[in-house]
């Protein structure tokens, strides 16, 4: 086929690109896999699965991969994130609001509960400083969102919704800018793999490659010692955010293992499975828990290229433990 043959039957193309894929490639390619790509979810909780089997060719697993990347626009899967409200100078309390709208241009009411809560509110600067998580609350008449803020210095800032409306497919990650004036220097943004916070040290490790799943684990320490008194916050002992340096698309990623139990604790050890789209360097947010309090540690971390988009298998399905 030649190149003018290849465009005018790409559009069929590609539906038969992905039959034949599924034909050749089902011995490897397993179905929670392409299910998860039909969700075009970034979720990690079948991380484990994912590995391009070799007798795929690279088309085949890259279109589902930039699919799945998330939380770069307003607008996606349908949904709309409308005007975000919010103060615009730093040092000044106010709150964050906004609605998720519809194909109609109608707010989105109904939101079911992912991770504990019906959205997650992420705020950023754009350098990547001062990140926040929030969880705002839904007024069900309106469909309008809002939740308190304050920004702690000027700067252009990134937030994200991240959420499952009812009926959706899977999670959906808008994300608009919000302007805060005011005169501010950008933090620039070196690899570090340890994070000091309130006291507790928290180290990464484990790398970060493209195209498939990566595992990685935090240790907590406290003065030296391991932290074994992790606590379960949004239904896991961690909760990672990484963003891509660049474009600050949004990879939500959650602790592997089981869910925790109620009162259970655990630590020094989380582990997450984490995808990554490209090589590149990526901004690493994790909120973990200890005697109530929620703290973040930041770490930047540089992904290399995975082993499955040299042509090479992915590797083996890594086992997860959750914390031990
Ligand atoms: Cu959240």
């Amino acid at each position: 086929m030649n190149a003018a043959q290849k465009l005018a039957a790409y559009g069929a193309g590609l539906v038969v690109a992905f039959a034949g894929a599924y034909g050749i490639a089902g011995a490897v390619v397993p179905d929670s896999v392409v299910a998860g790509w039909e969700r075009s979810s970034t979720s990690s909780h079948a991380g484990s699965e994912h590995q391009a089997g070799s007798s795929a060719t690279a088309a085949d697993t890259a279109a589902p991969a930039a699919a799945a990347i998330k939380g770069v626009s307003l607008s996606a899967d349908g949904y709309t994130l409308g005007p975000v409200t919010a103060p615009a100078v730093p040092n000044v309390a106010g709150n964050v609001d906004f609605t998720v709208l519809d194909r109609r241009g109608e707010p989105v009411r109904e939101f079911d509960v992912a991770h504990e809560k019906q959205l997650h509110l992420i705020a950023v600067r754009a350098d990547g400083a001062h990140y926040q998580h929030l969880h705002p609350t839904l007024d069900a008449a309106s469909g309008r969102w809002s939740v308190p803020v304050t920004w702690p210095e000027a700067g252009t800032y990134r937030v994200y919704a991240d959420f499952t409306a009812t009926g959706a497919k899977g999670s959906t990650a808008l994300t608009r800018t919000v302007q805060v004036d005011g005169a501010s220097v950008a933090q620039r943004r070196e690899p570090t793999r340890t994070a000091q916070v309130d006291g507790f040290t928290a180290t990464l490790s484990g790398d970060l490659a493209s195209g498939g799943s990566s595992d990685l684990t935090v240790t907590i320490t406290r003065n030296g010692a391991p932290v074994t008194g992790l606590e379960p916050y949004l239904g896991a002992y961690g909760h990672l955010v990484a963003l891509r340096e660049g474009d600050l698309a949004y990879l939500h990623v959650h602790a592997t293992g089981e869910e925790p139990r109620p009162g259970a604790t655990s630590g020094p050890d989380i582990g997450f499975a984490a995808e990554v789209p490209t090589v590149g360097r990526y901004l690493l947010y994790l909120d973990f828990q200890v005697d109530g309090v929620v703290r973040t540690a930041q770490f930047v971390v540089d992904a290399g290229q995975g082993r499955n988009e040299q042509g090479g298998n992915a590797g083996a399905a890594p086992s997860h433990g959750s914390g031990h």
